[in-house]
């Protein structure tokens, strides 16, 4: 409408306003475009140049009204869900098969850039669920990929393969263990009766938000890498016939998870105490953490949150990547609270709940993309190109958790996650950026806002201190409290 003057913006806007509804009878032309343009013509006050002018103005008045219309249509034809103003949380069905046996699966969440743009800074990394079956070996292989993982359920023995040594641990619920880029690893599922389930973050070392498994032990399914290679490279590499080398490297067809038996289990599992070691020491300790017997570093009848403290932990501390467990009793919730520098990838291992964030990012008209809409990015221009002042606006991002449901927490945003009446919440958290990360609880306990000056409360909220500490004061737990539900039908009188 950039073509309008002023003057004819008004009373294109007159018309409208006084003369909706009249109808008239001639055809198809669209009667609001013909009511319109006939009150053009009417305009003693317009020379022939302005009536066309106004003409034009309504003619592109109607245009831009079909066009939304149709934009509307669309959209509505693609049907709107949650997801739709919500890039922060993906399902448990959007994984993707990355490979997959009988004997277990290795299921990738689509690249986070895939869905929005908002996910710039966490781009380099993916989140998996890794399971196998009891009594499975998955064989050897090495990525070019950091991997840091959590074990959510059963139990097993990982090794990881130096130049100068083999180490091999035992792992169960509730430890954290990374596996460095280009180490060969493998993993036994030693359990008779439990699945082996392992909930992963990788970064890539190479291709941002790409990784690509290697096997070398291996043959046609997985296919070894060696097949790669020419037979008289491979014959002089091994000084052996390429005879014995194409029997090596053809004869292992099942897959990369294949089951073992009870001799080979115990062969590859038979270790005093958790941790062994074949060769030199390392410099690096890659031992399993176990997040589960930390000392919890909330705990109360709410819930309890474990985490590691990364600047006890160097492997950890080099990837800059932290790991917490929440586990919220049924029915409660924790602090509204956010972390300082770190976003939170988080993963719902058990139990249901609500997810419920305060975003500046998004907004119930951004239905195709996420943008900021922050005054100091673009889209807070108007077209004149000057600098309109948006007001800051928070959107509720919320949404159901279940089991194998992912979210993200950017640095700075509050949210708050609260269990179901029926079950426990069981969340397990990567925390990227984590060093020198805090939380910044928003309520109960160690709440920021207590440790406001009165003056500035006041200032702030516009009202007295005694009347902001009369709020902010109340909840006396410790991170996790009583949650919506269970809070009100305690039936006290909110004072
Ligand atoms: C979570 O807490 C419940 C209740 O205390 C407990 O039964 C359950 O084992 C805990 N979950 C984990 C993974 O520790
Ligand atoms: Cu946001």
């Amino acid at each position: 409408m950039g073509l309008l003057t002023n003057r004819l913006c008004l009373v294109l806007l007159l018309i409208m306003v006084v003369y909706v509804g009249v109808t008239t009878t001639e055809a198809k032309e669209d009667p609001e475009l013909r009511q319109c343009k006939h009150q053009c013509r009417h305009q003693r006050q317009f020379d022939e140049s302005q009536k066309l002018g106004c003409e034009r103005s309504c003619e592109e008045y109607i245009e831009e009204k079909e066009r939304i219309r149709k934009w509307r249509e669309q959209r509505d034809e693609l049907g709107r869900d949650e997801t739709d103003n919500n890039p922060y949380v993906f399902q448990e069905e959007q994984f993707r098969t990355h490979f997959s046996t009988q004997q277990g699966s290795l299921r990738v969440l689509p690249k986070f850039t895939q869905r929005s743009q908002l996910f710039k800074g966490i781009q380099n990394f993916r989140v998996l669920l890794f399971q196998a079956n009891p009594h499975t070996f998955i064989l050897p292989n090495h990525w070019d990929a950091d991997a840091i993982f959590f074990v959510a359920q059963g139990r097993g023995t990982v090794s990881l393969v130096f130049t100068d040594r083999r180490e091999s641990f035992s792992i169960e619920q509730g430890h954290v263990m990374v596996i460095p880029a280009g180490v060969t690893a493998y993993l036994i599922n030693e359990d008779n009766d439990e699945k082996l389930v392992l909930a992963k973050l990788v970064n890539p070392v190479s291709n941002p938000g790409k990784f690509v498994t290697f096997f070398g032990p291996g043959g046609r399914n997985p296919e070894s890498f060696f097949n790669a290679f020419s037979p008289e490279v491979l014959e002089a590499a091994f000084k052996t016939s390429s005879a014995r080398l194409e029997r090596i490297f053809s004869q292992q067809r099942e897959g990369v998870i294949i089951r073992a038996s009870e001799e080979q289990i115990r062969a590859l599992t038979h270790k005093e105490g958790s941790h062994s070691v074949f060769g030199s020491k390392s410099s690096k300790d890659f031992s399993p953490v176990h997040l589960l017997r930390q000392r919890p570093t909330a705990s109360n009848e709410f819930g309890k949150l474990f985490e590691i403290d990364i600047s006890d932990n160097k492997v950890l501390q080099d990837l800059g990547i932290g790991v917490s467990f929440a586990n919220i009793s049924q029915g409660s919730m924790n602090t509204p609270f956010y972390n300082s520098r770190a976003t939170k990838v988080a993963i719902v291992l058990n139990g249901k709940g609500q997810f419920e964030m305060a975003c500046p990012h998004v907004s119930k008209s951004d239905h195709h993309h996420h943008q900021h809409r922050n005054p100091h990015h673009d889209s807070g221009r108007s077209q004149q190109g000057e600098e309109r002042e948006t007001p800051i606006h928070y959107e509720k991002i919320s949404s159901e958790l279940r089991p194998g449901t992912v979210f993200v927490v950017p640095p700075g945003h509050p949210f708050v996650t609260i269990a179901s009446q029926n079950n426990n919440l069981e969340v397990i958290c990567f925390e990227i950026n984590a060093e020198n990360n805090q939380k910044f609880p928003l309520a109960g306990q160690k709440n920021i806002l207590r440790n406001i000056e009165s003056e500035a409360k006041e200032l702030a909220f516009a009202t007295s201190a005694d009347e902001v500490d009369s709020v902010f004061e109340n909840q006396d737990e410790f991170f996790f409290f009583r949650g919506p539900r269970q809070w009100r039908q305690r039936g006290v009188a909110v004072v």
